[in-house]
């Protein structure tokens, strides 16, 4: 272990941001992903999200171009072999001195000598995963243990992680500390960070039926999430308007329902490219097939899966929700859970449930012979509910678990205990109320209402997004426990290629931080001067992130 020692240090633990941040206008953190507003610096450079605990020495130190290098530490156990590792370091290199990947690459096999450093330089970055199993191979699960201790000195910095997944954590904190001197010269100062985050649970939905997004923009915004230390991609692939998932078991559904049959579609190489992409940056993909309602479009290539609608004694010609009272459907379901649940290879599979209108149902006369029979009078939540109940039989046979939107929840269906339920409903107070409803069934639950990212609004809407928090509601401890995160989601609607990532970013960034720092980190001055400068750093790294107010960044995008 190294031994740290600081001539001159400030602790500056969470608690006294506020009162420390007038000793440091002048911190480490000028230049670098510089961004030019009126603004007081925080002493926290532009670190984002904050991590726990942050403790910077003012001796800086240089990085050089032509010797630093990211490496396996000599005690980790993982090696050349793992590629999650491999990956992240030539992304993160890239981060760091853009200016030298390319020579960098060139110099393959050249390895500098150890401790040979200059005076006041940095030679390397050593990653030491310390568990024996490093999950390397492994995709990254709920309680994937995403913590890090990085010790930033002389003649070597040190990155510390369990597993591969705190490391990749760390290695974007350790690019985050890294600024730029006036001459362009990369400089990190001596610094010690503890990390881990506050949920485990982070996530991030796209809508891709409302419009195709291209492969090449999912991706895009995947990097942007692990900029953010997001870890869980949902990806709502499929909804009313079209169907853009091609299904080896039914194929019809997208050559029928997406917008297009070849272009608007993700192929199972696609999808296949997309969950590695997001593994090597240690996000779950967890797809949402969202039944008994938002399913029009699956209707167009499956024929009786949706239920006729009536007007008056004759079919309409127009359909409804899922049809719940023929075989047929849940032999169907069958078939294509059991595909799903073999492509995409996260334990949880989002089942939707939001939404059912039950107007088609109503007018439906084989429906209401089904309603009669079962003695479920006028309440059509009953019918909901026998469906979704069959649903989660069909898809726990599959060995998966499944989260499901609130709705199902508040209908009472019978759900199994490691439920997820996504709450997105309501006022404040009403999903505040929720969660506490939620926790005190003893289900897990996380958080959206407040962070509907498709919502826009003139001004900086990011701080409403910053200052709501998912454990604010009446509930025990126990309760508390229960809440594993939450979830920015963009909605489609009015959202394509063109608009997404000034759309998401940096206000989903708002969003990461609630989810990953301490419940106390709430100073949204101190936040504005590190989002300020966060954002810059996304731009430079070719994010189309938004501005947050009149500001200039050093490098504006191009
Ligand atoms: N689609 C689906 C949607 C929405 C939901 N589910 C939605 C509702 C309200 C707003 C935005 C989106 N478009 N399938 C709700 C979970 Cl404001």
């Amino acid at each position: 272990m190294l031994t740290l020692v600081f001539a001159v240090y400030l602790s500056l633990t969470l608690a006294t941001a506020v009162s420390q941040q007038g000793q440091y206008v002048s911190g480490p953190h000028r230049g670098g992903a510089a961004e030019h507003a009126a603004a007081e610096d925080s002493p926290y450079g532009s670190l984002w999200p904050l991590p726990r605990e942050v403790r910077f020495s003012p001796r800086s130190l240089r990085l050089s171009g032509s010797s630093f290098q990211v490496v396996d530490a000599d005690e980790s156990s993982a090696g050349a072999s793992c590629s999650i590792l491999q990956n992240a370091y030539r992304r993160y290199y890239e981060y760091i001195l853009p200016q030298f990947a390319d020579e960098r690459s060139r110099r393959r096999g050249h390895h500098h000598q150890h401790g040979s450093a200059a005076p006041s330089e940095l030679s390397e970055l050593r990653v030491w995963i310390s568990s024996p199993d490093s999950d390397c191979n492994a995709y990254p699960v709920a309680t994937s243990d995403e913590s890090y201790e990085l010790s930033v000195d002389q003649p070597y910095a040190v990155l510390k992680a369990p597993k591969v997944w705190g490391a990749l954590r760390g290695l974007e904190t350790f690019s985050q500390l890294v600024y730029e001197d006036v001459y362009g010269a990369k400089n990190i100062n001596v610094t010690m960070i503890t990390d881990f985050p506050r949920f485990p649970h982070r996530g991030v939905l796209l809508d891709t039926s409302r419009h195709f997004l291209p492969i090449k923009v999912i991706l895009a915004n995947l990097e942007a999430m692990a900029m953010n230390k997001f870890n869980v991609f949902h990806w709502h692939i499929v909804d009313d308007p079209s169907f853009p998932y091609l299904s080896r078991t039914f194929p019809q559904l997208s050559q029928m329902g997406a917008y297009h049959p070849y272009t608007h579609v993700y192929t199972p190489a696609d999808v296949k490219m997309i969950i590695e992409f997001a593994r090597l940056r240690g996000i779950r993909v967890i797809p949402e097939f969202d039944t008994p309602g938002h399913t029009q479009a699956w209707g167009k290539g499956q024929k009786d899966l949706l239920t006729p609608c009536y007007s008056g004694p004759s079919p309409s010609g127009t359909f409804g929700p899922v049809n719940p009272i023929l075989n047929t459907t849940y032999d169907f379901m069958e078939l294509f859970f059991q595909e799903i649940s073999t492509v995409f290879p996260d334990a949880y599979i989002h089942l939707g449930g939001d939404e059912v209108d039950f107007s088609c149902w109503k007018s439906n006369p084989d429906i209401t012979k089904f309603m009669n029979q079962h003695g479920f009078g006028q309440d059509y939540t009953k019918l909901e509910s026998l469906y979704i109940q069959k649903l989660l039989d069909i898809v726990t046979s599959t060995q998966k678990g499944y989260m499901i939107w609130q709705e199902v929840f508040d209908n009472g269906v019978k759900l199994k205990a490691d439920t997820l339920i996504h709450v997105w409903k309501g006022t404040q107070e009403q999903y505040r109320d929720e969660m506490a409803r939620v926790t005190s069934s003893g289900y897990q639950t996380l958080l959206s209402t407040p962070w509907y990212l498709n919502r826009i609004s003139y001004g900086q809407d990011w701080t409403n997004l910053y200052k709501a928090d998912p454990q604010d509601f009446t509930g025990t401890d126990a309760q508390k426990k229960l809440v594993i995160g939450g979830e920015a989601c963009m909605w489609g609607e009015y959202v394509d290629a063109t608009n997404l990532m000034p759309r998401m970013w940096p206000r989903a960034s708002a969003v990461g931080e609630r989810l990953w720092s301490d419940r106390n980190v709430t100073n949204v001055m101190d936040a504005y001067s590190r989002l300020s400068k966060h954002r810059c750093r996304m731009v430079e790294r070719g994010i189309q992130a938004q501005p947050l107010f009149s500001s200039s960044c050093r490098r504006e995008y191009k």
